[in-house]
């Protein structure tokens, strides 16, 4: 396959007179990503503004603590950039305190743990091969073997959350925290039902809402800031940031009677206390630069019609996917991602090899479990797709239906490699009309 694509997105020239073996490679991802469909709904393009805020000279100074209650000196300019990642966190997402020093979604779930729970304190998730994350309560991840998860499924029919049924659970079960979150889930999450439950119980209400924060502040995805205790998101999926999490949260700690009495601290400062000096040391302050540039982007106009258009392609890809008889988790998406069933075309636990077929055609997905996926989880039987990406580079309706077809010619004779090789020709040239960088491409 040529590389009709030879560019420098960074400029770095430095690099490739230093160290030639990984400026090569990072040059090969650039082809690979600009000759090829991206589709994992975690993933995205950031803007080169902030790639250069993470590649500047911030990335060598130590700040432990908060601006101007650092531990070391020099911290004039790191100040200026933690406060503003702040400030506009606060007014993207209208929340009362943000905490913007989390590596990543896991230590930004991990620190809510480490602030509002005990060791084996009870929490509510929703069940990884339901469509949640290891975070929340996984048996092999933290949340699942130093806490005690009672877990919550979607419905097997519907493959609908059943707000009923979980209130149920949450009044037999009487947890501390409930989890409300997604990363394979295609459908609006009911934050302000999962926040009344959470009242009645007198539990915290925790909303991660790491794959649909940009459709949040684009204004496509109800927030759940003003119901919510606390909130987690990653800053890298659809918000488009650099790699990295913040902690969004009232101030008030509305259950300190109940379940911190003896703290003089509020809900905002139990959560700072448990990023630093809790759980983390120096925070990561280019990566801080380039959450407060993404932030600033964010509050752009565009970013709502982009935010729509994430909306619209996926809609546009499930439409042609099911009009061409595949098989969707709920039938359908109200999001960005979508969920591929593959049981329903004979191919139960096929993903991995549908994910391989699919990655030799230019299109790059993840294999995922369904519900109740009788394959297990190493060889399972979905495959997910989102749109962030795509809709990054321009993408819309017309050029998700082709994505379809193509994607449905792979699945259905996922052996057929001579055919793979046709459609990688046939994506090649679909992709050829929307650089990632525009300006920086050179058509060889
Ligand atoms: N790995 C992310 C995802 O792909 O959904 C979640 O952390």
């Amino acid at each position: 396959m040529p590389n009709r694509f030879r560019r420098d997105p960074m400029l770095m020239n430095r690099l490739q007179e230093t160290d030639p073996e990984i400026y090569a490679s990072i040059m090969n991802e650039v082809t690979r990503i600009e000759n090829g469909v991206e589709l994992i709904p975690s993933e995205n393009f950031t803007s080169r503004s902030v790639m250069q805020a993470m590649s500047s000279v911030f990335t060598n100074k130590y700040s432990e603590g908060y601006p101007r209650k650092r531990y070391y000196g020099g911290q004039k300019h790191v100040d200026v950039i933690e406060q503003l990642a702040i400030d506009r966190a606060k007014e993207l997402f209208g929340s009362e305190h943000a905490n913007v020093q989390p590596y990543s979604g896991s230590p930004a779930n991990h620190a809510v743990f480490f602030a509002l729970l005990e060791l084996g304190d009870k929490f509510m998730g929703m069940d990884l091969g339901s469509g949640g994350h290891l975070t929340h309560g996984s048996p092999v991840n933290f949340s699942g073997r130093q806490y005690r998860n009672v877990p919550y499924f979607v419905d097997r029919e519907t493959e609908l959350l059943d707000m009923d049924a979980i209130r149920k659970i949450a009044e037999r079960e009487k947890p501390k925290m409930i989890i409300s979150s997604l990363t394979a889930y295609p459908r609006q999450l009911p934050f302000k039902e999962f926040c009344e439950i959470c009242k009645d119980v007198d539990a915290y209400s925790l909303a991660d809402i790491s794959h649909i924060a940009g459709l949040i502040v684009g204004g496509v995805h109800p927030s759940p800031c003003s119901d919510t205790d606390v909130t987690t998101t990653t800053t890298h999926k659809s918000l488009r940031g650099p790699r990295g999490a913040i902690i969004l949260s009232k101030t008030k700690d509305r259950l300190h009677e109940k379940y911190h009495p003896e703290s003089k601290k509020n809900l905002a400062q139990l959560i700072d206390s448990a990023v630093f000096p809790g759980l983390q040391g120096g925070p990561h302050n280019h990566i801080i630069a380039g959450k407060a540039v993404a932030f600033k982007e964010a509050m752009q106009p565009n970013f709502k019609s982009y935010a729509r258009q994430i909306v619209k392609n996926a809609r546009a890809l499930a439409e042609e996917l099911m009009g061409l008889g595949i098989k969707l988790v709920t039938d359908g998406t109200d999001n960005h991602l979508l969920l591929i069933d593959l049981r329903k075309s004979g191919l139960t636990g096929k993903g991995k090899q549908i994910q391989n077929a699919l990655d030799r055609a230019g299109i790059t997905v993840n294999k995922n479990s369904v519900p109740f996926d009788e394959a297990g989880p190493f060889n399972p039987s979905g495959i997910r797709l989102g749109t962030p990406a795509v809709t990054s580079r321009g993408m819309e309706e017309s050029e998700m239906k082709v994505i379809a077809q193509c994607i449905t010619i792979v699945i259905k004779d996922y052996k057929d490699r001579a055919r793979q090789a046709l459609i990688k020709e046939d994506i090649l040239e679909l992709v050829g009309a929307f650089p990632i960088y525009p300006g920086l491409t050179v058509l060889e």
